[in-house]
């Protein structure tokens, strides 16, 4: 059977429930994906199309989400312009040796095109293996985010050598950005020719910025990368962001996430009839038991209201120690209050 629910509530069609999909919902919290885990460090599992596309499928046939996301990590972009990546089992994650320092580290940045064939890949082998059940999701960091991490060498607590690049030496910044946002545009259009049929842009780092600065430097960087994609539908995912709700949503976004700190349904009423809105669950909840899971739940869909246009998601990724259980608890309730608002 053919699930478009996603796809419809993303152009604001009409449907009979709220689509429901979960933020990093293939991960360390499923027993599956450990155990795929233990066959395949991190990267083989993203450059493997086979396992990828395996993990995929694990949470469209554990939970029952409304669209699949496909397996990889938005690094991987970086690694192919000539980066070096490394992931250490249990060491803080990913992590790039050399980080940017310099402007002929910037000039020697390849283009990363034709370079990601197993995401490729991956994207159509799920395609074949998804047969029309539920949309597969392409996605990227957006050029910011993706900048972030490659001034600083991996996450931080303050972010501040990138931070200090844009006010030093703002030309440099711009420079790198621009860069990046040809090489995300080619990336996304590419992966929506494999068979995405929606693409998110994860901008996790924006909201380090002033409200100028996440403009000049993050979001003017979204939109070039959108326009470029002509028509296919983006969804824009801005964390700690809210303050340039309305400004986020004119980048040309079919649809907008909102981290869990937004109210929903006042951000409904700034933007609902431009974009779709993704969102907005605390993933802490998620540690609740099923009453305030499913209370919780009911908040969300009531502020959002009556009506298409509301993508079910968490305002961030799901946590690696959530019981799978609670995950089921959270999709039933989607499943079950959404109903009487449509
Ligand atoms: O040990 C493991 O198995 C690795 C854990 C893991 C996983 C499962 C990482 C390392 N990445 C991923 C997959 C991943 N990453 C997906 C898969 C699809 C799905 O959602 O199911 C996606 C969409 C991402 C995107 C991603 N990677 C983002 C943006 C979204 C977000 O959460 O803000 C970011 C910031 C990353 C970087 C990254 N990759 C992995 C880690 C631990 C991190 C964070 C690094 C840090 O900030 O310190």
């Amino acid at each position: 059977m053919t699930n478009d629910l996603f796809l419809r509530a993303l152009m604001r069609e009409p449907v009979a429930r709220t689509p429901v999909w979960i933020m990093r919902q293939a991960g360390r919290y499923l027993p599956e994906y450990r155990a795929l885990r233990q066959r395949a460090d991190f990267l083989t599992l993203c450059k493997t199309p086979e396992l990828a596309a395996e993990a995929t499928l694990q949470p469209v046939e554990i939970l029952g989400v409304d669209a699949a996301i496909i397996f990889s990590d938005i690094l991987v972009v970086p690694e192919a312009m000539g980066m070096e990546l490394i992931v250490r089992e249990g060491e803080g994650g990913p992590q790039f040796p050399a980080p940017i320092r310099t402007e002929s580290q910037i000039e020697k940045l390849r283009d990363p095109a034709g370079k990601m064939k197993f995401v490729m890949d991956a994207i159509s082998l799920t395609r074949r293996e998804l047969r029309g059940r539920v949309p597969l999701i392409g996605f990227s960091g957006s050029p910011w985010t993706l900048a972030a991490y490659m001034v600083e060498g991996r996450g931080t607590k303050d972010f501040r050598l990138i931070r200090q690049l844009i006010y030093e030496r703002p030309e440099l910044a711009h420079r790198l950005l621009a860069k990046l946002a040809r090489s995300v545009a080619a990336y996304l259009r590419e992966q929506c020719e494999a068979g995405a049929q929606a693409v998110q842009i994860f901008d996790t780092w924006g909201g380090i910025l002033t409200q100028e600065a996440f403009r000049e430097f993050s979001l003017h960087y979204i939109s070039q990368v959108i326009s470029e994609l002509g028509n296919l539908p983006v969804i824009v995912f801005c964390k700690d962001c809210g303050h340039s709700l309305e400004k986020i949503a004119s980048s040309g976004a079919r649809g907008v996430g909102l981290d869990w700190a937004t109210d929903i349904g006042k951000a409904r009423d700034l933007v609902g009839e431009k974009v779709a809105l993704q969102g907005n669950l605390d993933p802490a909840v998620l540690y609740a038991n099923p009453d305030t899971i499913r209370d919780e739940t009911g908040k969300i869909l009531k502020k959002f209201g009556k009506g298409p246009g509301h993508i079910f998601n968490l305002g961030h990724g799901i946590f690696p120690d959530i019981p799978v259980d609670h995950v089921k608890h959270l999709i039933a309730a989607v499943r079950e209050e959404s109903l009487i608002y449509h």
